[in-house]
C-alpha cells in the first residue's frame, strides 16, 4: 500500500462544524458593523482562532482594539460556536465519513486527527469518535497554526510514521499548504479541492480507499 496513515483534519473534513464557525463568526461581525461573508470565511479554514479574528478585523474600521478586547471578541466567538457544538450528536457523522474511516481501518492504516482546533476533544466526543483514532494532534499541542505543518509533524510523530507514509486529508488551502510543508501527500475537499491545492482532489471523501490502494501490487 501506498501510504501506512491517514492524518484527518477535522472541521470540514470529518464533520461540517466549518458552518457553526461561520455563523458564530457571522454574528460576532454583524455586532460590530464588520462586512463578514463566505469569501472571507474561506481565508479561516484551518488558521487558528485569534489568526482567524486578525483576518476578520482587516475590514474594522472603528476605534484601535487592545488584545485584552480582542481576546474578548475570540471568546464570544467561541461560546457562540460551543452552543452549536453542544447540539451535536453521533448523527453529525455522515455515512460516507464512518464508512471511510471504518473500512481504512479494515485495511491496516493508522489513523490520526490533525487540527488547528482547541475544541477538537469535544467535538470527538459530540459525533462518538472519542478514543477512535490512534492519535489526536490538535490546537491544543501546537503553537504554529497552519499553513505551517507543525500538527501534521506532530500526528506523524504521535504515530511514529514517516511523513511519506502519511496521507494527510484538508479542505483548505492553508491546510494543505501544511501538509505539503510537512513532506506528506494530501487528498483534499471542498474549498481546497475547488481549488486544485492537493495531490488528489476528491469529490467524496470514499475516493480516499482508492487513493491509499494506489500502486498496490
Ligand atoms: P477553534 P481544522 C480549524 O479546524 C477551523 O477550520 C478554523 O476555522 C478554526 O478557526 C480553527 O480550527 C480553530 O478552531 O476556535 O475551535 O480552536 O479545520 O484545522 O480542523
Ligand atoms: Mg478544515
Amino acid at each position: 500500500m501506498k501510504f501506512k496513515a491517514v492524518i484527518f483534519d477535522l472541521d470540514g473534513v470529518i464533520c461540517f462544524t466549518d458552518e457553526y464557525h461561520y455563523r458564530a463568526w457571522k454574528a460576532m461581525a454583524d455586532e460590530m458593523g464588520i462586512p463578514f461573508d463566505r469569501t472571507v470565511n474561506n481565508r479561516l479554514r484551518g488558521v487558528s482562532r485569534m489568526a482567524s479574528l486578525d483576518i476578520i478585523l482587516e475590514k474594522y474600521t472603528g476605534p484601535a482594539l487592545s488584545q485584552a478586547e480582542k481576546e474578548k471578541l475570540a471568546q464570544k466567538k467561541n461560546d457562540l460556536y460551543r452552543t452549536s457544538l453542544a447540539e451535536m450528536s453521533p448523527k453529525d457523522l455522515s455515512d460516507e465519513v464512518r464508512e471511510t474511516l471504518n473500512a481504512l481501518r479494515d485495511m491496516g492504516l493508522r489513523l490520526a486527527i490533525g487540527s488547528s482546533s482547541k475544541n477538537t476533544p469535544f467535538i470527538l466526543g459530540q459525533i462518538g469518535l472519542a478514543g477512535f483514532f490512534d492519535a489526536v494532534s490538535d490546537g491544543n499541542n501546537i503553537t504554529r497554526s497552519k499553513p505551517d505543518p507543525e500538527v501534521f509533524v506532530k500526528a506523524a510523530d504521535m504515530l511514529g510514521m514517516a511523513p511519506e507514509l502519511c496521507l494527510v486529508v484538508e479542505d483548505a488551502v492553508s491546510g494543505a499548504e501544511a501538509g505539503h510543508a510537512g513532506g506528506m501527500k494530501v487528498a483534499c475537499l471542498g474549498d481546497a479541492a475547488e481549488h486544485g491545492a492537493g495531490d488528489y482532489n476528491m469529490r467524496s471523501i470514499r475516493e480516499l480507499i482508492d487513493i491509499v490502494k494506489e500502486g498496490e501490487n
